[in-house]
């Protein structure tokens, strides 16, 4: 068969999909499988033995990111890469990562059982902890592989309950030989759900990101002073929480006094001691900041740090900040992006032009080598959550456009 008409299976690749879905799936039909834990493990185990099936060379690096490699005819070439995530939020969707490395895998069972042989090597890739939801930052294995964070400082992040990246990577077996380290990739390809409204309110069927917004997260511990709910009149209180609620409503409101494209995000908080009888003396909470203007997001952050220390002050609850993370906004490589688009054209698919805000592998693979991703919409525009969905035949129609790109790309 002429390569110009392959396609996908789109039934093998659902069926893959639902198989994954079943390790660590919630009861109301979404998926908790955090980065390094036993259903990260198991999830990974399954990866490995389809990557076998297909008699892939299969490396596990220092980070856990795992390579599934098939070798082109000149292997001394740079090889096209392609990939995602296993790790999923703890109450997240079916899709998210998942069908950034199913559809990857896909797109190599497809030539492999098509018996067709590309120039260049094409790897598929499950990045480590992408979520950053149990070890933040997120991105850990894309980003020490991709040279932006250290080996050991990765190793080093712990979880709420003082578990450590290393610790858990360790337990899992999944603490590979192979270093961490990046190595010429021509080209690299993730196909994601948008994870927002865009595509189904344009009805397009593939999404064709320039990029991604900028991202810091930071995490804010308010100090009070823990008293007797009863005794304590209101104005001798030092009420953590109340300032911490007080600071919250200034993350929500900092997009409207800042404009632009802003969107901030208090996701998690912790109160202590969290009795309803005292009044709390430790609060922690998160924000997430996005932007594609870094200096928008930067002005933002400080913005709100100012507001946070004035905040502490009038209410005699002292402030301390922890940066998380930051990274600017990604800009991926105009000529793969071109390339997506004319596929999807070629296939016969409706696409449109856009950003991402969500953060993505591809933010650090990116600034390593030519990077590109493929959208497909998300029902509703929900994600990272039990009831994210995409339809079956989009997932199929990204999967080919996948398939195409990677041809192109392992053939110039
Ligand atoms: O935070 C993000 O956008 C991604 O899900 N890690
Ligand atoms: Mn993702
Ligand atoms: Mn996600």
């Amino acid at each position: 068969m002429e390569i110009s008409e392959l396609r996908v299976n789109g039934s093998r690749l659902r069926a893959t999909i639902e198989e994954l879905a079943r390790i660590g799936g919630t009861a109301g039909g979404g998926m908790h499988r955090l980065a390094l834990t036993e259903e990260d493990k198991q999830a990974r185990d399954l990866f490995i033995r389809w990557l076998k099936e297909l008699g892939l060379k299969i490396s596990i690096d220092e980070m856990g990111n795992i390579f599934g490699e098939r070798k082109g005819r000149s292997p001394q070439k740079p090889m096209v890469l392609s990939g995602s995530h296993l790790d999923t939020q703890p109450k997240g969707g079916r899709f998210d990562g998942i069908l950034g490395v199913t559809g990857a895998l896909e797109a190599l069972r497809t030539i492999h059982e098509n018996r067709i042989d590309t120039e260049r090597t094409i790897a598929i890739v499950d990045w480590t902890d992408e979520e950053g939801t149990r070890f933040s930052p997120a991105m850990l294995g894309s980003g020490v592989w991709a040279g932006h964070f250290e080996r050991d400082w990765a190793y080093s992040r712990v979880d709420l309950g003082a578990t450590s990246f290393g610790e858990a990577l360790e337990r899992i077996g999944y603490k590979g030989k192979a270093p961490a380290r990046k190595w010429p990739v021509h080209a690299y390809y993730e196909f994601h759900i948008e994870q927002g409204p865009v595509l189904e309110k344009m009805g397009k069927r593939i999404g064709v990101p320039k990029g991604i917004l900028g991202i810091t997260w930071f995490d804010v511990y308010v100090e009070g002073e823990g008293n007797q709910a009863g005794p304590t009149p209101m104005n001798a209180r030092k009420d953590a929480l109340v300032a911490a609620a007080e600071m919250i409503l200034k993350v929500n409101n900092l997009p409207a006094k800042m404009g632009g494209d802003l969107v901030a995000t208090v996701g998690e908080i912790q109160n202590a001691p969290n009795s309803r009888n005292i009044i709390p003396d430790r609060v922690r909470f998160t924000v997430d900041i996005r932007s594609w203007e870094d200096l928008l997001k930067n002005k933002a952050v400080e913005a709100i740090k100012n507001e946070f220390s004035q905040i502490g002050e009038k209410r005699g609850c002292p402030v301390r900040i922890e940066m998380i993370w930051d990274i600017s906004h990604t800009e991926f490589d105009s000529h793969l992006v071109e390339r997506v688009g004319k596929v999807a054209s070629r296939l016969g698919y409706s696409s449109h032009p856009m950003v991402s805000g969500a953060g993505h592998d591809a933010a650090y693979v990116c600034r390593v080598a030519p990077t590109a991703m493929i959208f497909v919409p998300s029902i509703g525009g929900r994600s990272h959550v039990e009831v994210e969905n995409t339809r079956w035949e989009d997932c199929e129609a990204g999967a080919n456009v996948l398939l195409h790109c990677l041809f192109q790309s392992a053939n110039e």
